[in-house]
Protein backbone atom coordinates (compact mmCIF):
# COMPACT_ATOMS: atom_id res chain seq x y z
CA UNK A 1 0.00 0.00 0.00
CA UNK A 2 1.56 3.31 -0.90
CA UNK A 3 -1.04 5.62 0.03
CA UNK A 4 -1.94 6.85 3.23
CA UNK A 5 -5.33 6.39 4.91
CA UNK A 6 -6.50 8.98 7.73
CA UNK A 7 -10.04 8.65 9.40
CA UNK A 8 -12.12 11.72 11.23
CA UNK A 9 -14.71 10.44 13.83
CA UNK A 10 -16.51 11.96 16.28
CA UNK A 11 -20.30 12.61 17.28
CA UNK A 12 -22.53 14.11 15.02
CA UNK A 13 -22.17 17.88 14.19
CA UNK A 14 -18.55 17.27 15.85
CA UNK A 15 -16.99 19.12 12.66
CA UNK A 16 -15.63 16.69 11.17
CA UNK A 17 -16.73 17.36 7.03
CA UNK A 18 -16.07 20.79 7.79
CA UNK A 19 -12.62 19.77 8.98
CA UNK A 20 -12.04 17.30 6.10
CA UNK A 21 -12.58 20.25 3.32
CA UNK A 22 -10.16 22.38 4.97
CA UNK A 23 -7.52 19.76 4.67
CA UNK A 24 -8.23 17.84 1.33
CA UNK A 25 -7.96 21.87 0.16
CA UNK A 26 -4.80 22.47 1.47
CA UNK A 27 -3.03 19.19 0.55
CA UNK A 28 -4.03 19.57 -2.95
CA UNK A 29 -2.26 22.88 -3.19
CA UNK A 30 0.36 21.45 -2.22
CA UNK A 31 -0.29 18.90 -5.61
CA UNK A 32 -1.06 15.88 -3.63
CA UNK A 33 -3.38 13.20 -4.84
CA UNK A 34 -6.30 13.35 -2.23
CA UNK A 35 -9.86 11.71 -2.02
CA UNK A 36 -12.49 12.27 0.58
CA UNK A 37 -15.16 9.49 0.72
CA UNK A 38 -17.93 9.65 3.30
CA UNK A 39 -19.07 7.14 5.49
CA UNK A 40 -21.72 5.53 4.69
CA UNK A 41 -21.69 5.59 0.98
CA UNK A 42 -19.19 6.51 -1.77
CA UNK A 43 -20.19 3.83 -4.18
CA UNK A 44 -23.68 3.35 -5.80
CA UNK A 45 -24.11 0.54 -3.66
CA UNK A 46 -23.44 2.04 -0.61
CA UNK A 47 -25.39 5.13 -0.96
CA UNK A 48 -28.04 2.91 -1.73
CA UNK A 49 -27.48 0.96 1.60
CA UNK A 50 -27.36 4.67 3.32
CA UNK A 51 -30.99 5.55 2.24
CA UNK A 52 -32.00 2.39 4.07
CA UNK A 53 -30.15 3.25 6.76
CA UNK A 54 -31.50 6.80 7.30
CA UNK A 55 -34.59 6.00 6.42
CA UNK A 56 -37.55 6.54 9.50
CA UNK A 57 -39.71 3.87 8.05
CA UNK A 58 -37.52 1.29 9.56
CA UNK A 59 -37.25 2.88 12.98
CA UNK A 60 -36.51 0.12 15.52
CA UNK A 61 -34.34 -1.99 13.10
CA UNK A 62 -32.36 -4.84 14.84
CA UNK A 63 -29.22 -4.16 15.73
CA UNK A 64 -27.42 -6.47 13.80
CA UNK A 65 -29.46 -5.89 11.03
CA UNK A 66 -28.05 -1.89 11.21
CA UNK A 67 -24.35 -3.37 11.79
CA UNK A 68 -24.15 -5.67 8.86
CA UNK A 69 -25.98 -2.91 6.45
CA UNK A 70 -23.12 -0.60 7.63
CA UNK A 71 -20.56 -3.38 6.78
CA UNK A 72 -21.88 -4.20 3.24
CA UNK A 73 -21.90 -0.20 2.54
CA UNK A 74 -18.11 -0.42 3.53
CA UNK A 75 -17.02 -3.45 2.27
CA UNK A 76 -17.86 -2.25 -0.98
CA UNK A 77 -16.31 1.02 -0.69
CA UNK A 78 -13.29 -0.73 0.14
CA UNK A 79 -13.10 -2.74 -2.48
CA UNK A 80 -14.06 -0.71 -4.91
CA UNK A 81 -12.35 2.85 -3.67
CA UNK A 82 -10.11 3.02 -0.84
CA UNK A 83 -8.15 0.36 -1.39
CA UNK A 84 -7.39 0.70 -5.14
CA UNK A 85 -6.61 4.48 -4.31
CA UNK A 86 -3.94 3.77 -1.17
CA UNK A 87 -2.26 1.07 -3.88
CA UNK A 88 -2.23 3.99 -6.68
CA UNK A 89 -0.39 6.38 -3.81
CA UNK A 90 -4.03 8.46 -3.03
CA UNK A 91 -4.16 9.97 0.22
CA UNK A 92 -7.59 8.81 1.47
CA UNK A 93 -9.41 11.09 3.58
CA UNK A 94 -12.51 9.10 5.61
CA UNK A 95 -15.41 10.83 7.35
CA UNK A 96 -16.00 7.73 9.38
CA UNK A 97 -14.70 4.51 9.15
CA UNK A 98 -14.65 1.14 11.59
CA UNK A 99 -14.73 3.44 14.73
CA UNK A 100 -18.35 4.62 13.71
CA UNK A 101 -19.26 0.94 14.05
CA UNK A 102 -17.38 0.19 16.97
CA UNK A 103 -18.99 2.54 19.01
CA UNK A 104 -22.54 3.34 17.06
CA UNK A 105 -23.60 -0.34 17.23
CA UNK A 106 -21.20 -2.33 19.39
CA UNK A 107 -21.73 0.22 22.30
CA UNK A 108 -24.61 2.33 20.87
CA UNK A 109 -26.78 -0.73 20.38
CA UNK A 110 -25.27 -2.79 23.25
CA UNK A 111 -23.67 -5.44 20.96
CA UNK A 112 -20.56 -7.57 22.07
CA UNK A 113 -18.06 -5.95 20.28
CA UNK A 114 -15.72 -9.07 19.40
CA UNK A 115 -18.53 -10.11 17.20
CA UNK A 116 -18.58 -6.75 15.58
CA UNK A 117 -14.82 -6.48 15.31
CA UNK A 118 -15.34 -9.97 12.88
CA UNK A 119 -17.71 -8.55 11.32
CA UNK A 120 -15.61 -5.74 10.42
CA UNK A 121 -13.07 -7.68 9.87
CA UNK A 122 -14.28 -9.30 7.36
CA UNK A 123 -16.17 -6.48 5.67
CA UNK A 124 -12.71 -4.50 5.67
CA UNK A 125 -10.07 -7.35 4.75
CA UNK A 126 -8.49 -6.07 7.83
CA UNK A 127 -7.77 -2.97 6.73
CA UNK A 128 -7.18 -0.16 9.22
CA UNK A 129 -6.47 3.76 8.91
CA UNK A 130 -2.34 4.42 9.49
CA UNK A 131 -4.19 7.48 11.58
CA UNK A 132 -7.74 8.05 13.36
CA UNK A 133 -7.95 11.95 14.52
CA UNK A 134 -11.23 12.34 16.80
CA UNK A 135 -13.23 15.58 16.95
CA UNK A 136 -14.72 15.72 21.19
CA UNK A 137 -16.86 18.01 21.25
CA UNK A 138 -19.90 17.87 23.92
CA UNK A 139 -23.24 16.29 23.09
CA UNK A 140 -24.97 20.00 24.05
CA UNK A 141 -22.77 21.49 21.64
CA UNK A 142 -23.31 19.23 18.81
CA UNK A 143 -26.86 19.20 19.30
CA UNK A 144 -26.59 22.84 19.09
CA UNK A 145 -24.66 23.01 16.33
CA UNK A 146 -27.50 20.87 14.35
CA UNK A 147 -30.36 22.47 15.46
CA UNK A 148 -28.75 25.67 14.34
CA UNK A 149 -28.69 24.30 10.88
CA UNK A 150 -32.49 23.75 11.11
CA UNK A 151 -31.65 20.02 9.88
CA UNK A 152 -34.40 17.31 9.25
CA UNK A 153 -33.02 14.80 12.10
CA UNK A 154 -33.04 11.15 10.22
CA UNK A 155 -33.54 7.38 11.39
CA UNK A 156 -29.60 7.37 13.49
CA UNK A 157 -30.49 11.08 14.60
CA UNK A 158 -33.45 9.81 16.46
CA UNK A 159 -32.12 7.08 18.51
CA UNK A 160 -32.77 8.93 21.68
CA UNK A 161 -30.40 10.60 24.55
CA UNK A 162 -28.92 7.55 26.15
CA UNK A 163 -28.10 6.13 22.68
CA UNK A 164 -25.95 9.39 22.36
CA UNK A 165 -24.38 9.84 25.52
CA UNK A 166 -23.08 6.29 25.28
CA UNK A 167 -21.81 7.14 22.06
CA UNK A 168 -20.12 10.50 23.17
CA UNK A 169 -18.89 8.74 26.11
CA UNK A 170 -17.15 5.84 23.60
CA UNK A 171 -16.25 8.66 21.37
CA UNK A 172 -14.54 10.48 24.46
CA UNK A 173 -12.52 7.76 26.28
CA UNK A 174 -11.62 5.83 23.68
CA UNK A 175 -7.80 5.00 23.28
CA UNK A 176 -5.12 3.23 20.71
CA UNK A 177 -2.01 4.62 19.73
CA UNK A 178 -3.34 5.10 16.37
CA UNK A 179 -5.63 7.10 17.73
CA UNK A 180 -5.63 11.18 18.46
CA UNK A 181 -8.34 13.15 20.07
CA UNK A 182 -8.66 17.04 19.25
CA UNK A 183 -10.79 19.59 21.01
CA UNK A 184 -13.56 19.93 18.35
CA UNK A 185 -15.15 22.78 20.62
CA UNK A 186 -12.64 25.42 19.43
CA UNK A 187 -12.64 27.52 16.58
CA UNK A 188 -12.63 25.96 12.94
CA UNK A 189 -9.42 27.41 12.37
CA UNK A 190 -7.45 26.35 15.36
CA UNK A 191 -8.95 22.69 14.83
CA UNK A 192 -7.45 23.07 11.62
CA UNK A 193 -4.25 23.87 12.71
CA UNK A 194 -3.89 21.44 14.63
CA UNK A 195 -5.08 18.38 12.10
CA UNK A 196 -2.43 20.03 9.81
CA UNK A 197 0.13 19.66 12.20
CA UNK A 198 -0.55 16.27 12.68
CA UNK A 199 -1.06 15.05 9.69
CA UNK A 200 1.83 16.99 8.14
CA UNK A 201 4.35 15.47 10.55
CA UNK A 202 2.58 12.36 9.84
CA UNK A 203 3.22 12.77 6.26
CA UNK A 204 7.11 14.00 6.54
CA UNK A 205 6.05 17.24 4.57
CA UNK A 206 8.96 19.71 4.76
CA UNK A 207 8.44 22.82 6.45
CA UNK A 208 7.51 25.30 3.58
CA UNK A 209 5.02 22.82 2.49
N1 LIG B 1 -23.07 5.62 11.62
C1 LIG B 1 -23.16 4.46 12.38
O1 LIG B 1 -24.04 4.34 13.24
N2 LIG B 1 -22.28 3.45 12.13
C2 LIG B 1 -21.34 3.53 11.16
O2 LIG B 1 -20.57 2.57 10.97
C3 LIG B 1 -21.26 4.73 10.40
C4 LIG B 1 -22.14 5.74 10.66
C5 LIG B 1 -20.23 4.87 9.31
C6 LIG B 1 -24.15 9.08 9.39
O3 LIG B 1 -24.60 10.35 9.34
C7 LIG B 1 -24.86 8.47 10.57
O4 LIG B 1 -24.59 7.08 10.60
C8 LIG B 1 -24.36 9.04 11.87
C9 LIG B 1 -23.48 7.94 12.45
C10 LIG B 1 -24.04 6.71 11.85
N3 LIG B 1 -25.50 9.26 12.69
N4 LIG B 1 -25.77 9.37 13.79
N5 LIG B 1 -26.49 9.54 14.67
P1 LIG B 1 -24.09 11.50 8.39
O5 LIG B 1 -23.03 11.06 7.49
O6 LIG B 1 -25.30 12.12 7.78
O7 LIG B 1 -23.65 12.55 9.47
P2 LIG B 1 -22.40 12.71 10.38
O8 LIG B 1 -21.26 11.87 9.98
O9 LIG B 1 -22.86 12.53 11.76
O10 LIG B 1 -21.96 14.18 10.04
P3 LIG B 1 -22.62 15.56 10.33
O11 LIG B 1 -23.82 15.51 11.17
O12 LIG B 1 -22.76 16.24 9.02
O13 LIG B 1 -21.54 16.24 11.23
P4 LIG B 1 -20.00 16.61 10.99
O14 LIG B 1 -19.56 16.27 9.61
O15 LIG B 1 -19.20 16.02 12.09
O16 LIG B 1 -19.99 18.17 11.18
P5 LIG B 1 -19.98 19.38 10.08
O17 LIG B 1 -20.98 19.09 9.01
O18 LIG B 1 -18.61 19.68 9.67
O19 LIG B 1 -20.47 20.55 11.03
C11 LIG B 1 -21.75 20.59 11.57
C12 LIG B 1 -22.14 22.09 11.80
O20 LIG B 1 -21.29 22.67 12.76
C13 LIG B 1 -21.99 22.97 10.52
O21 LIG B 1 -22.99 23.94 10.55
C14 LIG B 1 -20.61 23.60 10.71
O22 LIG B 1 -20.50 24.84 10.06
C15 LIG B 1 -20.56 23.76 12.22
N6 LIG B 1 -19.18 23.66 12.74
C16 LIG B 1 -18.24 22.75 12.40
N7 LIG B 1 -17.11 22.96 13.12
C17 LIG B 1 -17.36 24.01 13.94
C18 LIG B 1 -16.57 24.69 14.93
N8 LIG B 1 -15.33 24.33 15.23
N9 LIG B 1 -17.15 25.72 15.58
C19 LIG B 1 -18.44 26.10 15.30
N10 LIG B 1 -19.22 25.51 14.38
C20 LIG B 1 -18.69 24.47 13.71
Amino acid sequence: MKGYFFAFEGIDGSGKTTQINLLASKLTQLKKEVIVVREPGGTALAEAVRQILLDKQFQGMNGWSETFLFCAARADLVQRVILPELDKGTIVLADRYRLSTEIYQGIGRNLPLEKVQEVLDLATHHLKPHLTLILDVPLELSLQRLQSENRVFDRMETSGMEFFQRVAKAFREVNDQDIIHLDGSQSIEKISEEIWSVVKQFLELGENE
